[in-house]
Parts: C-alpha cells; sequence; structure tokens
C-alpha cells in the first residue's frame, strides 16, 4: 500500500485552523495560556509547510517520470530571509491565512515577524541564489539548489557607541520548522590522507586516496514554492557530522572531553558563514567547506544517476548542468573528475568531456581581493588527491595554450592554474573557466569587463564560452509581499499577470499623467513612508517628517559602493543649513544601513561617521526638519522588505567599474524610487530602461576613472572646490568627533589620497550637482510621482523569471516539468 498517499489538505481558512489547532495543542503542546508567540508561529508554519510538502512530493514524481534533464545551482550561500510568508503568497492562502488567524485571535503580522530570518549569506549574492530558485520553480524548471546549512548565519549588527558590534546568529535556537532532515542520503567527504598508486588484475593503474579523515555531510531539505502553480522545488543544505559520534575507547577511560572532539571538529565545518563579501583567502575551514559542498552535492547527483543507468555515463552530461556560484564552489570541477575517475571508472577524457559540458561558471566581482586562490600546500595537505588532479588539468590546459601561442612563455604563466612565486597557490577562478562550457558575468558592463580585462587570456582562446546574464530579483518576494498595498494598486489598474511576466508593469505607463491614479500612488506610498517611520521610531526615537525626501542607501559597506561620498553630500547639506543658504530647501531624511566584515577596519570607521555625524546633525535645533541621518542597525533580507516601499530616492553610488550588478538598486526601481547613480553595473542597464530623465546620473566613466587614476590629485579637487573645502574642514577639524580625536583621520587620508582607488573625491561637484537636481524634482509633487510610476513601469527587465529564463535558453537548456494534479 501507497502509504504516503493522503487526502487532499483544505485550502480555505477551516482547514487551516482545524491543522493549526492540532499542531499548537498536540504537536506542540501548547494551550491557551501560552504567550510566547513564537509557538504559534511554529504551529501555523507547519500547517502551512505540510501543503508545501504535499505539492513537493507530486513535483518529484513529475520529474521522475519524465525523466528530465536537470541543473543545480552551487552556492555558498543562499539568503532566504523568512519563509512563512512567501510560503503564503506563492500557495495563494494569503487571505485564508489572514482571516483563520483572526478568527482564533491572532495577528498574522505579528506571527510573520516572530522569523528568524534565514541568514546564510553575506549579501547580492546569497540573496540572488534565494531568487533565482524562486524564479526557478516558478517557472517549472527541475532545478535543485544546493548549499551549507550554516548554524550561525550572518552576525547580528548592533551598533554601541556608534561603532559596530557583532553578536552571533543563532538562527536555529527555536528550530526550523521548514526544513527535513534527510539521512538516508547523507554522503561520505574525504580529508587529508594520501593517494597510492595501485595496479588491478588488468594491469590498470588506479590512483587510491587513502588514510582519510571523513566527515559525514548530512541533507536537510527546504521546499521552494512556485507562484500558485503546483510545483514545489528543492533546497538541499548540508551539515557536516562526524562518521562517529564519540569515540567509546576514549569515553570508557573517562576522557570524556577527548571523546567528543572528532565530532567537534568534523561539525565546526558548516557552523558559521564566513561575514565577508570578498573572500576569506587562506582559512582551511573555508576550504574544508567549499569541498564539503562540491563534494556532498556531486556524490548526491551521481548516486542517483546510477541508481538509474548503472555505470553508463554516456547520456549524463545531456541531463545534468551545474551551475557555480560564483569561484566558490569551482572545487567541483577538479571534484567531479575525481569522482567519474576514481570512483566510477572513467577514462581521463571520458570525465573531462562530461566535466566540461556539465559545468557552468558565473563570476560576481571584479575586485581582485575577492578572487580566490588557495596555497598549494594548504591543498596538498587538505586534498592530496584533488591537487593531482589539478594539475594534470593544468598540463593538458597548458598544452592548449601552447599549441594555440607557441613559444608565448608569458602567456602560459599568466594562464596557468598555479600561481608560482615565494609560495604557489591554485587560482580557483581559473579553473572554472578551464572547465566550464559556459562563463558569465552579471550585468552587461560587468561581463564586458570580464571579457576585457580580468579574463582576456581567457577570452581570446574561447570567445564562445562568455556571455552575459544581467541579474534580477523576485517580483513575488520584491513586490507582491512586502508592498502589498502598491501590489493590490498595480493588478487593480492593469490585472495581475504582472506577477508572472513582470514586462507587463509597462501598461502603467499610460497611466503616468493620469492625476487620479497619480494621487492613489502617493497615497499608496505615502502609507509605506508613514510604517517605515512608525519602526524607525520605536527604534531610534527620531522625528521624521513624512513629507522629507527619503534618500536610502542600504547594502553592504564597503569603500567601492562609496557610502562615504554619501556622507560628505550629508555633511554639505548641513553646511548650507548652518550658513542660512536654504532658500527653495526640500527636506531630506537620509537612511543608510548595512553591515561591514568584521575585520574591515575601514568599513567600521565608516559605519561610526555616520553615526557620530548623525548624532550632531539630528541634535542641532538649527536642523529640524530640514535633514535627518539615521543608521539603520542590523540591515538584513526582512529588513529590506520594509525599507524599500518607502524609499523615494535609491542610492547606487559605487565607483564605475566595481559594483558588477547590484540587486537593491532593482528592488527599489520596482518599488517606485528614482535612482541616483553612476553608470556602473546594473544602473546602466536600469537608465537605459527608464529613460535618462528619469534617472539621476552623476560621476565619471569606468573609462574615465581608469584615465583620471593616472593623474588623480584629489587635494587640487578640494582646494578648487569651495564646498568640498569646507565639507572637508569640518572633518579636519573634529567637529563630528571633539571628545575622540584622530578616529577619522584614516577616512581623511584615504580621501585625500592620491592613490584612492574609489576616487571618492573626483565625483563629488557632480554627486552635489545630481542631488540639486533630485531636491528640484522632488519639490514638484506631480512631476516626481510621474517619475515614480515611470521607474515602476519599466522595472520589467529586472526580474529573475526573465534572468533564469535567460540562463535556461543559453546555459541550461531544460524544459518545464508542469506539476502533476
Ligand atoms: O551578482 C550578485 C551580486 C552583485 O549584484 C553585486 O554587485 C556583487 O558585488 C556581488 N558579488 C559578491 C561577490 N563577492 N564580492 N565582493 O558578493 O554579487
Amino acid at each position: 500500500a501507497d502509504i504516503t498517499n493522503l487526502p487532499a489538505l483544505g485550502m480555505d481558512k477551516e482547514g487551516l485552523k482545524e491543522d493549526f489547532k492540532r499542531y499548537y495543542g498536540h504537536r506542540l503542546g501548547r494551550d491557551e495560556h501560552s504567550s510566547s508567540l513564537h509557538y504559534a508561529y511554529e504551529g501555523f508554519s507547519l500547517a502551512i509547510s505540510d501543503r508545501l510538502i504535499e505539492r513537493w512530493k507530486k513535483t518529484y514524481n513529475a520529474y521522475k517520470e519524465t525523466d528530465c534533464k536537470r541543473a543545480y545551482y552551487l552556492s555558498m550561500e543562499f539568503l532566504m530571509g523568512r519563509t512563512l510568508s512567501n510560503a503564503m503568497l506563492n500557495l495563494g492562502l494569503n487571505d485564508a491565512a489572514k482571516t483563520a488567524m483572526y478568527d482564533l485571535g491572532l495577528d498574522l503580522e505579528e506571527l510573520v515577524d516572530n522569523e528568524p530570518d534565514a541568514g546564510l549569506g553575506n549579501g547580492g549574492l546569497g540573496r540572488l541564489a534565494a531568487c533565482f530558485i524562486d524564479s526557478c520553480a516558478t517557472l517549472q524548471l527541475p532545478v535543485t539548489g544546493y548549499g551549507l546549512r550554516y548554524e550561525y548565519g550572518m552576525f547580528t549588527q548592533l551598533i554601541v557607541s556608534g561603532e559596530q558590534v557583532e553578536k552571533p546568529d543563532h538562527w536555529l535556537r527555536n528550530g526550523n520548522v521548514w526544513e527535513i532532515e534527510r539521512l538516508e542520503y547523507k554522503q561520505r567527504i574525504k580529508f587529508g590522507g594520501r593517494t597510492e598508486v595501485h595496479v588491478d588484475e588488468y594491469g590498470k593503474k588506479r590512483v587510491v586516496w587513502v588514510d582519510t579523515h571523513d566527515v559525514l555531510a548530512i541533507p536537510f531539505d527546504t521546499p521552494i514554492p512556485g507562484f500558485q502553480n503546483g510545483t514545489v522545488n528543492t533546497l538541499r543544505l548540508w551539515k557536516a557530522a562526524a562518521t562517529e559520534e564519540f569515540n567509546l575507547d576514549e569515553f570508557n577511560a573517562g576522557d570524556y572531553a577527548e571523546s567528543v572532539a572528532a565530532k567537534n571538529t568534523a561539525e565546526n565545518i558548516t557552523m558559521v558563514l564566513y561575514p565577508n563579501d570578498a573572500n576569506e583567502n587562506g582559512k582551511a575551514l573555508r576550504l574544508k567547506q567549499q569541498y564539503l559542498l562540491a563534494s556532498a552535492s556531486l556524490q548526491d547527483v551521481l548516486e542517483k544517476w546510477v541508481g538509474n543507468h548503472g555505470k553508463d555515463f554516456s547520456q549524463f552530461a545531456a541531463k545534468n548542468c551545474f551551475q557555480l556560484n560564483d569561484t566558490h564552489p569551482s572545487i567541483a570541477v577538479a571534484e567531479l573528475m575525481r569522482l567519474l575517475i576514481d570512483e566510477h571508472d572513467l577514462e581521463w577524457h571520458e570525465a573531462w568531456l562530461i566535466t566540461r559540458e556539465t559545468m557552468a561558471y558565473t563570476n560576481h566581482t571584479l575586485l581582485p581581493e575577492a578572487l580566490e586562490r588557495w596555497s598549494v600546500s594548504l591543498f596538498r595537505h587538505l586534498l592530496p588527491r584533488l591537487l593531482e588532479i589539478i594539475f594534470d588539468i593544468n598540463a593538458h590546459f597548458l598544452a592548449e595554450v601552447s599549441a594555440r601561442w607557441p613559444g608565448d612563455i608569458d602567456r602560459l604563466a599568466r594562464m596557468s592554474l598555479i600561481e608560482e612565486g615565494h609560495e604557489q597557490h591554485v587560482r580557483m577562478a581559473y579553473l572554472a573557466i578551464v572547465g566550464s562550457f559556459s562563463v558569465n558575468g552579471v550585468a552587461e558592463l560587468h561581463s564586458k569587463l570580464l571579457q576585457q580585462g580580468l579574463f582576456r587570456d581567457f577570452y581570446e582562446l574561447w570567445p564562445e564560452k562568455f556571455n552575459n546574464k544581467t541579474n534580477g530579483v523576485t517580483p513575488r518576494r520584491w513586490l507582491a509581499s512586502c508592498n502589498p498595498e502598491l501590489a493590490a494598486l498595480i493588478s487593480e489598474t492593469i490585472g495581475d499577470g504582472w506577477l508572472t511576466d513582470l514586462t507587463q508593469l509597462k501598461k502603467l505607463e499610460k497611466f503616468a499623467d493620469d492625476k487620479k491614479f497619480q494621487k492613489r500612488w502617493q497615497q499608496v506610498r505615502h502609507n509605506a513612508k508613514k510604517r517605515l517611520v512608525d519602526l524607525k521610531k520605536i527604534e531610534h526615537d527620531i522625528d521624521i517628517n513624512l513629507d522629507a525626501l527619503f534618500d536610502v542607501q542600504v547594502k553592504r559597506i564597503h569603500e567601492y559602493k562609496r557610502q562615504l561620498l554619501n556622507v560628505l553630500h550629508v555633511i554639505h547639506l548641513y553646511d548650507r543649513i548652518k550658513r542660512g543658504d536654504t532658500a527653495n530647501w526640500t527636506n531630506r531624511c537620509v537612511l543608510i544601513g548595512g553591515k561591514a566584515a568584521p575585520g574591515y577596519f575601514m568599513a567600521k570607521r565608516i559605519i561610526k561617521l555616520i553615526n557620530n555625524v548623525a548624532d550632531v546633525i539630528n541634535n542641532d535645533p538649527a536642523v529640524g526638519d530640514k535633514l535627518k541621518l539615521v543608521f539603520l542597525p542590523n540591515y538584513r533580507v526582512s529588513a529590506m522588505e520594509k525599507i524599500c516601499p518607502g524609499a523615494d530616492l535609491s542610492e547606487q553610488i559605487s565607483t564605475a567599474g566595481k559594483e558588477a550588478s547590484g540587486t537593491g538598486n532593482m528592488k527599489f526601481m520596482m518599488n517606485g524610487a528614482l535612482t541616483i547613480g553612476t553608470l556602473d553595473g546594473a544602473n546602466i542597464e536600469i537608465r537605459e530602461e527608464v529613460g535618462d530623465e528619469n534617472f539621476f546620473l552623476f560621476g565619471l566613466t569606468e573609462q574615465e576613472v581608469e584615465e583620471t587614476r593616472r593623474h588623480y590629485d584629489p587635494v587640487s579637487i578640494i582646494e578648487a572646490d569651495e564646498d568640498l573645502k569646507r565639507v572637508m574642514n569640518l572633518l579636519e577639524m573634529r567637529y563630528f568627533n571633539s571628545f575622540e580625536p584622530d578616529i577619522f583621520d584614516p577616512i581623511i587620508a584615504s580621501l585625500k589620497s592620491p592613490h584612492d582607488p574609489w576616487m571618492t573625491i573626483a565625483d563629488f561637484r557632480s554627486f552635489i550637482d545630481a542631488q540639486r537636481r533630485v531636491e528640484e524634482a522632488y519639490r514638484d509633487q506631480e512631476r516626481w510621482t510621474r517619475m515614480s510610476i515611470l521607474n515602476c513601469a519599466a522595472s520589467g527587465k529586472f526580474s529573475t523569471d526573465r534572468t533564469i529564463s535567460d540562463y535556461n535558453n543559453e546555459i541550461w537548456k531544460l524544459t518545464p516539468v508542469p506539476a502533476q494534479k
């Protein structure tokens, strides 16, 4: 008998109430005296989760029956945020859930807010992975996400005396109702040891990796629902565990601590997310994490393959594709070779053909410090068999380069997977390029710069591999769910087809001049600003005028993102107020939020500067409503869901050529904010879509940045600009740090350095001028509202449904599989 064949669960409020009561009362053992919201959240989430699991099985069966080609998204980060609200939206249960909870005297919004964020990522790269798997399910594509189940996610940021303090984020403390542990699919991962060459009975040589210290990888699966289409895909996250719980001999001998040491060492591998958005080079634990992800995921796929096809790998490449999310999982190239050759008996050339036809690599940054390199000695110590394979791949590859450019020794050295020097290093990005059939950047400019700069040699060799896939965001979370009032207005006006075809937002264009529609748009945006203010008022006790321009910059704190330029502008506005230069003034509230990597000194100083400047401005009675500056602590996915509906102006002000794409820029635009930005990353495409007249452009172009760099002289620029001189003077006279002398000296020095890579001073004047244009536009509320509507209307390109369709049409080539009824 099919013991999993159950009657369909009710999708109305009565069905939800029944299940909730059963979970709350029986499973969780609570009663009406339980005052903790957590159990109500948990009981209700279990009821919703049941409805996901029901569809999950049907999706699994549909994929199995069609024996379809599949893709796997390998990522060290999945920044999922909260699950409950997304699950309800995608199941079409929003109304039923709300009334069900209301009937039971509970507030659904409070339950939703009770859920901790799954913060298993640093920023854009991890959130992109989360948006991607949402779109894959919505497009009914058979794609599985593979990642790591970190016990501690992105740290919680507190601000104490203006400085960032990090607290661990034990997001699993109260359990996680959304995941299912699947011990039956555990994998064994090898580390350390050495290799031996054995000759088998047929005289065939084979390499054996012996004396290893093994670790188990245990999968935890989370259902990923498509938008109201019955499809539920899988996110499989690996947790590291010891092969044996503890050493019984040691335990019996009384050495309790030693007996659990191996368990702790193993479990440490997936204990914490590295909180760095560039790279943690050289850390053994990080390499272990990367290998565990690659090895467990590939073994999982191969195990299923062998289960269905035995040792016949002839169709493997036609049926499987691995997308590497940045360089982090690129060890997968060598691991797939190892598994195919050592474990499944393929010849080198067969394995290499398969590897090169199944691996695809996405690059997410041009910053050289973020390009992963591992020392050969560390590699030899941790993964000796993998190092041998990398050396062999390199030998074959360099032979190919030599054949194409005979005698070009410099080129060989430049392209080698092994960087020579005092210490040899493995260049992981090059391994990913050599082992993949596709290499893409994440916005047009970024992809172009990869081809012309960072990966030029490889582009010359294999131009056909290189392509662009401009990023996006899922409109379900980033408009429908986070801004329900605006979503309702849009649906009422143009229908709800935009939820799965965002280009339909274009239909809003013809309402941009409609006075009645403008009024409603203004009202909805005003309400969103009010919700944001109410939230911030509780946290900060600052009175913010709702009519002020809400000027927002939220993202990781990094010098290239130039939060400093934003602060210089705020100081300039403050200086104008103090000088009485306030004719035609536009009130402004500047909100800045973001985390700094714990070891990133300058980023942390920038946070301190923002807070000190805020303290002076917000407490100066001469300023009043004219200007406010607020630092939003602990920026994360669920915070952005509240922030982006209320933003008027989106600050996308990185040094041109440095931000690969950006995705916050897309979220703000979709919700009707206007952008002030440089010609960097996806800003360029945003401006193309919305038109120059609806975008506030400033700053040097990428080419101008590179030209200016040769003769950059910030001190002369400061001297020649009266406003900038005054701003720098306030900083230098310690106006914002009178009790903390010298703390901002490193910031001042970097701004004035001719070697400042971010060239903040070079863009000051043009930024100030663009901000003047912003103010003028905002004072004309009718004009501003029109521009806001047009920005939303033009955001259709930036849906991950479009991005994923591009990945699928040009790289994965999967056929959508409708879910079983
Ligand atoms: O592609 C997603 C996201 C881009 O939008 C950002 O522009 C880019 O900075 C980010 N890249 C990374 C990689 N590490 N670093 N730095 O997070 O990817």
